[in-house]
C-alpha cells in the first residue's frame, strides 16, 4: 500500500486528537533519529503505524495477536498493550509493510523490550514526548531528551510504571527489562 493510501486508512480509524498525536509522533521521531543517528525515513514510517490499532475492538486485537501466535503473553497484561503488537502484524499482513526493523519499532512502542534498538528507542520516547502530551514529568523527558536518548526513555518507563504501580495494576515484565537496560550500571 502507497504511503498517502496508509496514512488516509489510518487517520480515518482514529478520532481527530489522536491523528494530532500520530502527527506529532511523526514529527517528533524524525527529529529524534536525526539527532541520535537512527534512520529518519524508517522512523517517520513507524510513528505513522504505530497506533493503527489503538481503537480496534478488543476482540480484534486479541484475534490478530492469536492469530500471528508470537506475543501471546501480552494477552495475561493490559488491554492497553495490545495495540502495538497487533498493529505490528497488522501492517505487515493488511498494508504490507516488509521492513522488519520498522515493525519492531512497533510492536515495541508501547512495552519496551529488553535491547531496544535506536529505532525502537527513538519511537517510543517520541510517543512520550511529542507536542500535545501532558503528564507529570514530561518536562523532564524532554529535556533529558535535548542531549540523551536513554536517560530521556528510562524517564518515560518510569513515570508509565510509577502510574501502574499507583493504580494497582499489572506490570508487563519486558517494561521493566526494558527500564533496567537503559539505566548504566553503577553510575
Ligand atoms: O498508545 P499511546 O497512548 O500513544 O501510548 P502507549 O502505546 O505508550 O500506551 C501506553 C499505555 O499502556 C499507558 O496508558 C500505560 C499502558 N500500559 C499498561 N500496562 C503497561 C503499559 N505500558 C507499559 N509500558 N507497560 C505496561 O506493563
Ligand atoms: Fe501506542
Ligand atoms: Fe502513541
Amino acid at each position: 500500500m502507497d504511503k498517502e493510501r496508509m496514512i488516509e486508512t489510518i487517520r480515518s480509524g482514529m478520532p481527530e486528537r489522536r491523528w494530532r498525536h500520530v502527527q506529532g509522533v511523526i514529527e517528533t521521531s524524525i527529529v529524534l533519529a536525526e539527532r541520535f543517528g537512527a534512520d529518519p525515513a524508517k522512523a517517520e514510517l513507524a510513528a505513522i503505524l504505530h497506533d493503527l490499532a489503538k481503537y480496534w475492538p478488543v476482540d480484534r486485537m486479541e484475534a490478530y495477536i492469536r492469530e500471528e501466535g508470537v506475543d501471546l503473553d501480552v494477552l495475561d497484561y493490559d488491554k492497553e498493550l495490545w495495540h502495538a503488537p497487533a498493529g505490528a502484524y497488522a501492517a505487515a499482513k493488511d498494508f504490507g509493510v516488509a521492513d522488519a526493523e520498522v515493525l519492531d519499532a512497533v510492536r515495541w512502542h508501547t512495552s519496551g523490550r529488553e535491547s531496544m534498538t535506536r529505532l525502537d528507542r527513538v519511537v517510543c520516547l517520541a510517543d512520550y514526548m511529542e507536542p500535545s502530551r501532558e503528564f507529570p514529568g514530561v518536562e523532564r523527558i524532554r529535556e533529558l531528551a535535548e542531549s540523551d536518548l536513554d536517560a530521556a526513555l528510562a524517564a518515560g518507563f518510569d513515570s508509565t510504571i510509577r502510574f501502574l504501580l499507583d493504580k494497582g495494576k499489572r506490570i508487563y515484565p519486558l517494561t521493566v527489562t526494558a527500564r533496567n537496560g537503559l539505566i548504566r550500571t553503577n553510575t
